[in-house]
Parts: structure tokens; sequence; C-alpha cells
């Protein structure tokens, strides 16, 4: 039974900050199209070492399944009874007949020099043919194809290797190059689960929290964005934000989040706090997956300075609770480094797109929610996750990318990272990247498929900019390691700073065009 307390009549519209012009309508730049190329991939140095011959008798194959001996002709027979057969044997395998470990399978595997170890018949998707084209490469068995999964396509999408097994091994069929990829895939997950349970893919593993205003569409892009895409499925593991836990609490189905908006005084610190700890519990939950990417709705960072200072500011939390709050966040932010992500997703919408789509949704807890409690929300992401000008004595910042890695920025996200830095910022997040994306416009994932790709995309090439910085840092500066003087340091007052009270002009907000927006702002 859910305890619900009386609401509150609009108590937020009451407590909310002075209004502040909203921003304009924000049109989405022109989708631009442009997919990352495939980088092509060479032959790994263990597929040179064994440049084997290419042999047409199939010595454990089809051929020798289907009885046919060795002589020329009967090898030249048997290599086009192969050849025609082969196609569907192989696919057979791919679509699971003969399954992968399936007994069968596995007895074809007696080779010879042509064909390798002969091991490479046991892996879907290939058969006699494309055992030949692999050996023909030097992958000769399934190690070397582990490797080159290891050396070149850990942690990327799969598309990647099965290009790669397409256009440089000569796969033809793609679902064969793709039975041969998720068997690889997996094969090599498991094996880094076994080697180190505690750490999984610990070193490149990488986390990315999702921020933005309440409704902006956060479950949605997580959901339709991350689970639904070739370019993010299987590179991505999804970490809602525990809402179910903050409205179902023990055997009294107590709801924290109705309470919070029903007496908000009572119940801020309270609320917070337990947002708090639900973060912290789900963190570990999820902190044993194996996917590289983890991408987390919303953070600690983002309760303290977005919610923690507007209920502060609302006065909903008093000066000892913010104390309180504020004396165990950083010693327990400092001891759990996994609540710190490599990256910042900000989903940004004005707060009038906002309130229509919670008006649309009708959570019930959010009845009273007003729109300038989303405008001031919006405006503490913004003044957190946005760059400005300034540097030091509390300022906001500037945080672009450094131009030395501005070639490691794929163009299609160029204009849209930033390092977030400045006084106000914790410093465990100081110079995390954040990723920019325009989300004012309404856009329907079941009909959209293409805008739907292009955010994957650049999530996608996101994590790829993200991983080779990491790479770059020495190792002790990295993942776990991360230095942590504990610090939370906020601007003097709930707004953007701007240099002589010009704003950033509202059509660079708009486009997010930001890196010109910011060029000329800055040479003024
Ligand atoms: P959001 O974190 O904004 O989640 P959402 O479901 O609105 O996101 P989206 O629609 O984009 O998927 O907030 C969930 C509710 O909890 C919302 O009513 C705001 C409230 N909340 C707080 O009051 N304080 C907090 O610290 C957090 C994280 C949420």
């Amino acid at each position: 039974m859910h305890r619900i307390l009386p609401r509150a009549a609009s108590f937020l519209d009451a407590a909310a900050a002075p209004a502040r012009p909203l921003l304009p309508s924000s049109r989405m730049p022109a989708l631009r199209l442009a997919g990352p190329s495939l980088s092509a991939c060479s032959v790994p140095s263990t597929a040179r070492l064994h440049p084997l011959p290419w042999l047409r008798c199939g010595g454990g194959g089809a051929v020798a399944r289907r009885g046919l001996c060795c002589s020329a002709e009967a090898a030249r027979r048997g290599d086009v009874a192969a050849g025609e057969g082969e196609e569907e044997e192989e696919g057979r395998g791919s679509r699971g007949g003969g399954g992968r470990n399936s007994p069968e399978r596995r007895q074809r595997g007696r080779g010879d020099a042509a064909t390798g170890s002969g091991e490479l018949l046991a892996i879907p998707g290939v058969g006699p043919r494309n055992q030949r084209k692999l050996v023909e490469k030097g992958f000769d068995g399934v190690a070397p194809l582990k490797q080159l999964y290891r050396d070149k396509f850990f942690g990327k999408s799969d598309e990647k290797m099965v290009e790669f097994l397409q256009s440089s091994v000569g796969i033809i069929h793609k679902n064969h190059a793709e039975s041969i990829t998720l068997f690889i895939k997996e094969s090599v997950d498991e094996e880094v689960k076994d080697t180190d349970t505690s750490k999984p893919c610990r070193r490149k593993r990488l986390t990315f929290c999702v921020e933005g205003n309440i409704s902006v569409g956060k479950s949605t892009f997580l959901q339709r964005i991350a689970n639904e895409t070739i370019e993010l499925r299987d590179l991505v593991e999804i970490v809602p934000e525990p809402v179910a836990k903050w409205q179902d609490i023990g055997p009294d189905h107590f709801n924290i989040l109705d309470a919070f908006y029903a007496e908000p005084q009572r119940y801020a610190y309270t609320f917070q706090n337990y947002v708090f700890v639900t973060r912290v519990m789900q963190e570990r939950e999820s902190s044993s997956g194996i996917k590289p990417l983890r991408l987390m709705e919303r953070s600690v960072f983002s309760d303290r300075m977005v919610f923690v200072r507007a209920v502060h500011e609302a006065k909903w939390m008093n000066e000892m609770e913010i104390s309180i709050y504020d004396s165990w966040f950083d010693p327990v932010v400092s001891s759990l480094p996994g609540l710190v992500p490599d990256g910042f997703i900000y989903l940004r919408a004005s707060p009038d797109t906002c309130h229509k789509r919670m008006m649309v949704r009708k959570r019930s807890e959010e009845g009273g929610v007003s729109l300038d409690y989303l405008q001031g929300l919006h405006e503490k992401h913004e003044s957190w996750l946005l760059p400005s000008k300034g540097q030091g004595s509390g300022l906001l910042s500037v945080s672009q990318v450094p131009i030395h890695m501005e070639g490691s920025l794929h163009p299609e996200i160029r204009d849209r990272v930033f390092f977030l830095e400045g006084d106000h910022m914790h410093s465990s997040i100081q110079k995390v990247p954040a990723l920019i994306l325009d989300c004012e416009n309404d856009i329907d994932f079941n009909k959209d498929i293409e805008a739907k790709r292009q955010y994957a995309r650049q999530v996608a090439e996101f994590f790829e900019f993200v991983k080779k910085k990491n790479e770059a840092l020495p190792a002790e500066t990295s993942d776990g390691d991360k230095s942590m003087s504990p610090q939370v340091m906020l601007p003097g007052r709930g707004d953007l700073w701007f240099p002589g009270g010009s704003p950033l002009p509202k059509s660079a907000l708009g486009s997010l065009e930001f890196r010109r927006a910011m060029s000329s702002f800055l040479s003024k």
C-alpha cells in the first residue's frame, strides 16, 4: 500500500527561483548523416606469421564429410561441391543449426596444413569455404581470431569486425561474418571474466552518466538509443535511475518521491540522502558488468550540483542540513571511485519543452512541479555542464577540448564536447569530458530510425574519444585511481556568469554551435 501524503498546493510555484528568460526553442541542427567510416584494419602480426597456402582439397570440411577423395579431379569436383553447398552449410551454422557447441561441429575440426587446425569449423558461420579464406589470411585457428579481436575490436561496435571479415577476409555473407564475430567476442569476454572476476575489464570499461532536466527524455534515450541501435547494443550496458526504489520503500511501500513533493521542507534532506544511497547501491550492483561502456542515468554530481542546490535555494534544506550533506558527500565520493564517471552526456532541452513532456507523461508525484522549478533546474544544469567564460576567483570557466586532442574527436561531435572545469566543480570531475546533445525536437524513435542512429553514433564516437584520452593518461590518474581531493565549491549565485552581463548569443545556444560561438565570444 502506498502511503500518499497530502499534496501541498502549488508549493513549487511559490518557492521557485525568480523566472529567468527562457532559452529560445532551439532547433536541432540538420542531422549530419555521414557515419564514422570504418577503419581499415591491417592483418595482425599473428596473422602475418602464418601465411598458409591455399589448398583446394578441403581436408576436414564439407568435402571430407561428403566422402570425396583427394584426387585432383575429385578435389576439383569436391571444391565445386563444397562451393555450392557451403553457403548453405555455413548459413546453417550461423543460424544455429548444428550450433556452436554441437558435437557435430566439434567433430569436424580435423584439419591439415591447408585448413589450419580445423577448429575454425567449430565456429558458426565457418564452413570449408570461409575456413579457406580465413586460413589464407593467416587465421588458422580460433586463437589468431581472438587475438585480432583483442587488438583491433575489443570495446568497439561489432559492426567493425563484421566489416573487416567481409572486406578484408572476403566472407561474403554478412550473417556469417556476424556469427563469427559473436562467437569470438563471447569467447574473449568469457576469458576476461574468468581471469579477473573482481575487476572485469577494469582498464577498458568506461562509465558515462546521462544528465538532463526532469522529463527531458533520459530514460527514453537510454532505452531506445542504447538498446536498439547496432552502434551501441553490444557496447553499452544501461543502469537506469532508481526511481522505482524511491517510490516503494520497505514492507510498508513508502513513497519518498511523493513525500518530498508533498512536503518538501520536511523531506528534502531525507529524500536527497536516500537518492544518494540508492545510487551507491546501483553502482555496486552494476559494477561487475562486462560490456565496455556503462551508461548510468544521472549521478551523485547532478544530485549535488542541481537538486541539492535547488532545494537549498528554495529553503527546503536548511543550513544545518546542507552542512550535514556536504560533510559526508566528499568523503563518501572519495572512497567510492566507481561513482565518478569517465564522461557526462548532457541531454539538453529548454524548460518549456521539458514541461510539456512532463505534462504528457503525468507521473503522479510530479503534479505540482512548475515551469519555474524546471527553469531553475535547467539553469543549474547549464551552469554546471555548459562552458562559459572566466577563470579562477569562483567564476565558471571555458572548458574547451585542448587543441592537441581535437584531432581525436570525430567531426560529428567536434562541436559538442567540452571539459568540465572551474572552481565550482567538484575536484573529482575536474577535466571530465561532457558531450552535449540537443534534445529540443520531439523525435518519434519508432519512425525516425536515422535520428536514433545519429544519436547512437555520437555516443559511440564520444566513447572512442574518452577511451583514447584515458589510454593516454598515466596509469595512476586513470579509472579507479583518479586523484580526488574532496571539495564541493559552488558558484556564489545560482546563475551563469557572463562578463559584462552579456550572455552567450542565444542563437549559438540554440544551435549548439558552441565552439564557433565561444570563439567569437572570447575575441570580444
Ligand atoms: P529525473 O532524474 O529527472 O528523472 P526523469 O524520470 O524525470 O527523467 P527523464 O524523463 O528524462 O527520463 O527525476 C525523477 C524525479 O525525481 C523527478 O520528479 C525529479 C526528482 N528528483 C529530485 O527531486 N531530486 C533528485 O536529486 C533527483 C535525482 C530527482
